[in-house]
This record gives structure tokens, sequence and C-alpha cells, in this order.
């Protein structure tokens, strides 16, 4: 594996260059562009100005990198070389209705080591979740660590829920059905980047989601996992991030609501 020091530097740098505009446009955003990629599926100018940002930087520090990138697609690169994968504003629904809870999610995918960095950036709080493979999890130079609660009955669980023309609302529906019950309360914020960092950072309890896409869970599944736990599928197996389903908790209450929701989908 190739050497990666220095790459979260790069990220940081590339995340406060777009954060400023972001801040601006979030206070502006009845005079954004807004246009629909599907339905309920929307993209404004500020999605895509902060990925051309983030982008240059990104280019600028690795030129031979591929990306995947949420907005632009793929980009081919030197294929022996990791790339980038972004999301360059995730949560655009709260962005563009004035709520205050989005994030700028950039990972690193080797060829050989798999994700081996990732960033959660909160533009409006200058808060910056960042993991290294091996190295740990981190914000503002604190280490983060998984809650460390055993019981379902005081766990606080986040989840995302399908969105108009897309999804599966049976599926959901039925996970939602048989956890609720038995957890203390359940959260839908609406970006699954911070889901998953706030679940590194201990103040979710666990999250789960299906109908993701690698920019989304890329950097928070890094985060959760060099938190001390555990991001699986509904299966329980390792492809959360290809599968765009996660599952995502400490080992205990992982293992319990693997069984919930292994029961829900029987
Ligand atoms: P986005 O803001 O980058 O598009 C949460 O359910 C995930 O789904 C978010 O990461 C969000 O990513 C995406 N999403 C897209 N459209 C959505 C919508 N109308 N409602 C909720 N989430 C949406
Ligand atoms: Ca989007
Ligand atoms: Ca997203
Ligand atoms: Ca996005």
């Amino acid at each position: 594996m190739v050497s990666h020091s220095g790459l979260i530097t790069v990220m940081e740098r590339a995340v406060r260059k777009a954060a400023p505009r972001l801040r601006r446009d979030f206070g502006e955003v009845q005079n954004l562009q807004v246009s629909r990629k599907g339905p309920a599926d929307f993209v404004s100018m500020a999605d895509k100005q902060a990925e051309e940002t983030i982008v240059e930087e990104l280019r600028k520090a690795r030129p031979d990198w591929g990306m995947l990138l949420e907005e632009g697609g793929e980009i081919a690169g030197d294929p022996s070389k990791p790339r980038w994968i972004v999301d360059p504003l995730d949560g655009t629904s709260n962005f563009l209705h004035g709520i205050p809870h989005f994030a700028i999610s950039i990972a690193v995918d080797d060829p050989i080591g798999g994700i081996t960095h990732g960033m959660v950036y909160q533009p409006l709080t200058d808060e910056g979740f960042w993991a290294e493979k091996g190295r740990g999890a981190w914000v503002q130079g604190n280490r983060l660590r998984v809650s460390s609660r055993r019981d379902l009955a005081d766990s606080l669980v986040a989840t995302g829920i399908p969105f108009l023309g897309h999804g599966d609302f049976v599926q959901w529906s039925r996970i939602f059905g048989a956890v609720a019950p038995e957890v203390a309360g359940i959260r839908r914020f609406g970006s699954a980047a911070l889901d998953l960092a706030w679940v590194a950072a201990g103040r979710y309890d666990a999250f789960w989601e299906s109908g993701l896409k690698p920019w989304d869970v890329a950097a928070g599944w890094l985060l959760v996992k060099e938190a001390g736990g555990f991001v699986t599928d509904f299966r329980g197996t390792d492809r959360a991030v290809e599968k765009g389903e996660v599952l995502a908790a400490n080992d205990q209450l992982h293992s319990r609501l693997h069984k919930l929701v292994a029961n829900a989908l029987r």
C-alpha cells in the first residue's frame, strides 16, 4: 500500500476551501438554482460548486488519482493508485429547507487497502470528523469511541427513511416495526454521512439505512470502524459500502440489532 501521510491534511484543505461558500449559500437558499435528478432528488448550485472546489484541491494534491463524485460521476485515474470518493453536500434536502444539518464527505479508496482515510465535515460548526485506517477516528483532537451502551432499551438509534421514488419502504417499515418497540428512541436527521460520524462519536448508539451510495457511506464507515464499532450490511457481511446497506453500532448492540433485522426480513 502506498504511503498516505498528509492525506488528511489534503482532505481538510479541500473541505475548508469549500465551506465558506456553502455557509454563504445556506443563508441565501432562496436564490439558489435547484434542479431535480429524480423524484425528491434535488441538486443545487451549492452541491455543484462545492464539488468543483473540492475536486480542484484534491487534484492539485494527487493529479493522477481517479475520483468517484456524486455530481460528476466517475473520473478515471491511475488504476494502481487510490481514488477519492466525494459527496460535496450530504443532506441537500436539509440544506435547501434551511435546516442546519449537512456535511461534506470525502474518502480515500485504495486498490489494495480499501477505504483508508475518511472525513466528514460540518461547515456550519467547523467540526471535522476524520479517520485513518489503523490510527483511529478523531474530532478536534479528541479520539472517537462508539458508545458503550449494551441495552437496546437505553439506546438512541438513527435511521434513514426511504423517500419519494427511492428505496424500499416495505423493508424499512418491517425493520422499524421490529426495532422501534425495543429502543429508547429513533431519529431521522437526513445526512447518512453525519449519522455514521455521530455513531463513531457515541452520540447515536446505532444507525441503519439502505439504498445508499458509496459516497454517502465510505468515510463514515471508516469512522465507525476506527472508533471501535461494527458496520455491516443487513445480513451481517462486510459489504456495507458496496451495497449501500448499513447497520452500525458497538459490538453488543450490533449483534442485538442484527437479530431483530434478520427476523424482520425473514
Ligand atoms: P444527499 O443529500 O447527498 O443527496 C439520507 O437518507 C441520504 O439520502 C442522504 O445521504 C442524502 O444524500 C440522500 N437523499 C437524497 N435525496 C433525499 C431526500 N429527498 N430525502 C432524504 N434523503 C435524501
Ligand atoms: Ca444528492
Ligand atoms: Ca449523500
Ligand atoms: Ca450529496
